[in-house]
C-alpha cells in the first residue's frame, strides 16, 4: 500500500520518521543523505536567525510588523525541498522559510515587512506569489493555477501554505472541492501551529484532525509530524510526484507549534501559559535535527558556532542593504493592485496624498 493509504486520515495515525531524540522510527533509513540533511539544517539555522532579526528590527521601529516562523521551520523547509524550480508557491504571511527555500532573497522579505512594495516582487523565474494577508483566500489561486497548468499540459505543481484557522474559511473548502473535481496538481499544506491568533485549534474546528477534511472532497490527506524533517519531506515528495503524474491533489497537515507571537502586534501571554508550551519545547524541529546530525558525527558545538557566525554576518549585510533602499512613494500602495489603476483607487490615492 502507498503512504496515503497507510496513513489515510480516518485511520487517525500521524506519519513520523524521526523521533524527538533524533533517532529514526523506521528501519527503512532516512530519505535524505547526510550532505542534504546538513545543508537543510544550515538553512534552518539561517532562517531562525533571520526570523529573530526581523522581530528585533520591528521592536526597534525599523520594520512595520512581522509574522514569525519560529517553530515551523521544518514544515516549510521539508516541503519546499520536495518542489522543483518552476513549481508555484502560494504563501500566507508566515512563510519566510518556504520563500527563502524557493529562492526569494531575504532582502525582498525584509522589504515587504518594511512596507516596501518591492518586497512583493519575486525574481524572474521564481514562482512565489506575494504574501496573502486575507486568511485562506490563496488556496483558490493555487488550485486555479494548477488547473490552468493541467489544461495547458505544463508539468508544474502548486502548493499553498496556510494555518489551521484558514481551514475554517469557505475559500478553503471551495478550493478543496475544485481540486477534487478537477484533479488539479495542487498541494494544500496546512501548518497546524495550534492557534489562529488567540483561538486554540481545539475550539476553532470540531474536526478531529485537519487532514480529515480532505476526505469530504475526494482528495488524499495525511497528518504528519510537522517538526520531523524526514516525514514532512517524504509526504510532500509523494504528493508532488503524484500531482506531477496526474494523480491529483493532497492535503498535508503538519502538526507543529508556533513558539513566537502570532505577529509583532500580538501578546501570546494573554492566551497561553508557559506550562502549556513546555511539552512542545523538546519537540523543537531544529533540536531534533541537531541530535540526528550529532549521532551521525556531522554536528558539534564548533559546527553550530560556524553556521551561526556565517548566517549572522550575511543577515547583517542584508539588513544594511534593505535599510539603504529609499522609503517607498505613497503611490506604491495603489499602483500594483491592478495593471491599470481604477477610478476609485485614483480617488483614494489623491485623497491620501491631500491628507498627508
Ligand atoms: C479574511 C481574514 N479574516 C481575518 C483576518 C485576521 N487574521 C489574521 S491572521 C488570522 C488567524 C490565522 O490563523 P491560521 O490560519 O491558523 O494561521 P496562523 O496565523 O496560525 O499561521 C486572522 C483571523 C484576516 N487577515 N483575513
Amino acid at each position: 500500500m502507498g503512504l496515503f493509504e497507510d496513513y489515510h486520515p480516518l485511520k487517525g495515525k500521524m506519519f513520523q520518521m524521526l523521533k524527538p531524540d533524533g533517532t529514526l522510527y523506521s528501519e527503512m533509513g532516512a530519505p535524505l543523505n547526510d550532505q542534504e540533511t546538513l545543508q537543510l539544517y544550515q538553512k534552518m539555522v539561517f532562517i531562525r536567525l533571520a526570523d529573530q532579526k526581523a522581530l528585533m528590527l520591528q521592536r526597534q521601529g525599523r520594520m512595520g510588523t512581522y509574522a514569525p516562523v519560529w517553530g515551523q521551520e521544518v514544515c516549510q523547509v521539508g516541503s519546499a525541498y520536495a518542489l522543483q524550480r518552476g513549481d508555484w508557491v502560494f504563501p500566507a504571511f508566515r512563510e519566510l522559510a518556504a520563500s527563502l527555500m524557493m529562492g526569494i532573497p531575504l532582502k525582498t522579505v525584509y522589504l515587504y515587512w518594511m512596507g516596501n512594495e518591492e518586497g512583493s516582487r519575486a525574481p524572474e523565474g521564481i514562482n512565489v506569489m506575494p504574501v496573502s494577508i486575507p486568511v485562506g483566500t490563496h488556496p483558490l489561486h493555487a488550485v486555479g493555477t494548477a488547473w490552468a497548468a493541467k489544461i495547458r499540459g505544463d508539468k508544474i505543481v502548486t502548493i499553498a501554505y496556510f494555518g489551521d484557522g484558514a481551514t475554517s474559511k469557505g475559500d478553503f473548502h471551495e478550493a478543496m472541492n475544485l481540486a477534487g473535481v478537477f484533479k488539479t496538481p495542487s498541494i494544500f499544506f496546512c501548518q497546524n501551529n495550534q492557534f489562529a491568533i488567540s483561538v486554540p485549534r481545539k475550539i476553532q474546528t470540531a474536526s478531529e484532525t485537519i487532514a480529515q477534511k480532505s476526505v469530504a472532497y475526494g482528495v488524499d490527506g495525511i497528518q504528519v509530524d510537522g517538526n520531523d524533517l524526514f516525514a514532512v519531506y517524504t509526504a510532500t515528495k509523494e504528493a508532488v510526484d503524484k500531482a506531477r503524474s496526474g494523480g491529483g491533489s493532497t492535503l498535508i497537515e503538519g502538526v507543529t507549534y508556533r513558539f513566537g507571537p502570532h505577529t509583532t502586534a500580538d501578546d501570546p501571554t494573554k492566551y497561553r501559559t508557559d506550562e502549556e508550551m513546555e511539552p512542545w519545547k523538546p519537540l523543537d524541529p531544529l533540536v531534533r535535527l541537531r541530535l540526528y546530525l550529532k549521532e551521525r558525527g556531522l554536528w558539534s558545538d564548533d559546527v553550530e558556532k560556524r553556521l551561526t557566525e556565517e548566517a549572522q554576518k550575511e543577515i547583517d549585510q542584508v539588513v544594511k542593504e534593505a535599510e539603504a533602499v529609499p522609503v517607498p512613494e505613497v503611490e506604491d500602495i495603489f499602483k500594483y493592485v491592478f495593471a491599470e489603476m481604477t477610478p476609485q483607487l485614483k480617488e483614494q490615492m489623491e485623497y491620501l496624498k491631500a491628507t498627508l
